[in-house]
């Protein structure tokens, strides 16, 4: 075979080759095997000097023209395989815009959260500060400091968790009481409270009560508060917190914290003058009194100077009669069901 021949047969098989490379690195392979050092290439045109003079210009020019020719099919095959490649990255990153998102579902206040946010804005607006006590107690604070001695019989109104002998999970916000009035300065003006939180108790749940519970107790204690006070602050929430419909009636009871003390009612159903006294359904939702002086005399608080009254409701029954809910069971059995009925209220 002649060199001329060789250039030729070299030629043809290099863009076969290129023909069958898929990757870069083959291509840049297939370059250095032709033009490299020891290349094909190179090696053909070291036998250039041994021609007749008057072929090697010829010659020498043909193997230039092939030369030119393989590298840039090879820089054309190079520019090929890149688009190919950027081609297929495009294709699977592709986003079709038009497909539906995926949906997040965000997460609402839980119906009791919002009441006892509407209840806390109530008292905020009448200058009244929210304080948040803790679901551990001592039993000096839930029951001691409330006028209730160990082994006073009243303690059975409300069936205890003990931790401790010492220590339980607090059956009503009524704890926070003591510490409000430890905390005050009554030298800047009486004390306007309501601490909101969950309380426990080992009752036995049925359509309007819960092993767990929520209670938002209030407390003023100043110079010359009286029971028209309570009864003001009351109707005042309730007025804001259902509308005028529903009916209220307060009913004498028993606190060991509290004399006198009352229980109040509210209608589940919207009630007027009119409405047959057998119609009312009625719902206890707290209960108040003044508070027990021997309960002031323990915050070093003189109750001849200093009266107060007290209050603890139950948010959950609240939220009941708002809502036309007929079981508290509903609150505390996490059926989003239920629960996102109430994902715009409040909001
Ligand atoms: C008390 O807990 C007193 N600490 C309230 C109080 C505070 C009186 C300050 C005087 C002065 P009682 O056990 O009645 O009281 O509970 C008050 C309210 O909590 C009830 O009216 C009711 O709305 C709610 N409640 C009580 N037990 C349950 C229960 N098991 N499930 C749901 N709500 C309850």
């Amino acid at each position: 075979m002649d060199i001329k021949e060789k250039l030729k047969s070299l030629q043809e098989r290099v863009v076969q080759q290129l023909s069958l490379s898929k990757t870069d690195d083959a291509v840049e392979d297939i370059r250095v095997h032709l033009l490299g050092k020891k290349g094909d290439l190179t090696k053909i045109l070291k036998g250039l000097k041994d021609l007749a003079p008057d072929q090697r210009p010829l010659v020498g020019q043909l193997a230039n023209e092939i030369r030119h020719n393989l590298e840039e099919q090879i820089e054309d095959k190079r520019a090929r395989l890149a688009k190919a490649l950027l081609d297929r990255q495009l294709a699977a990153e592709q986003i079709d815009v038009t497909l539906p998102g995926k949906t997040v579902t965000i997460g609402t206040k839980h119906v009791l959260q919002q009441i006892q946010d509407q209840i806390e804005d109530h008292f905020i607006s009448q200058g009244f500060q929210v304080m948040y006590g803790t679901e551990v107690e001592t039993d000096e604070f839930n029951f001691a400091r409330m006028n209730l001695p160990k082994d006073h019989p009243a303690r059975d109104m409300q069936d205890t968790f003990y931790l401790t002998p010492n220590i339980l999970l607090r059956t009503q916000t009524s704890a926070m009481q003591a510490r409000a009035m430890d905390r005050h300065d009554f030298a800047t003006g009486p004390l306007k409270m309501v601490s909101p939180g969950k309380v426990y108790r080992r009752d036995n749940d049925d359509a309007t009560h819960s092993h767990q519970f929520h209670q938002v107790e209030g407390l003023v204690v100043g110079k010359g508060i009286t029971l028209a006070d309570l009864k003001g602050t009351l109707q005042a929430l309730t007025d804001e917190l259902f509308g005028k419909g529903h009916a209220m009636r307060f009913r004498q009871s028993y606190f060991p914290f509290t004399e006198p003390s009352l229980e109040v009612d509210i209608s589940w159903n919207i009630v007027d003058d009119q409405t047959p006294a057998e119609d009312i359904r009625w719902i206890e939702v707290l209960g108040a009194g003044m508070v027990h002086p021997n309960v002031l005399k323990m915050a070093h608080i003189d109750p001849e100077e200093y009266t107060g009254f007290a209050f603890g409701l139950g948010p959950d029954r609240f939220a009941m009669i708002k809502y036309g809910i007929d079981d508290i069971r509903n609150f505390y059995l996490d059926d989003l069901r239920f629960l996102k009925q109430f994902s715009q209220v409040g909001k």
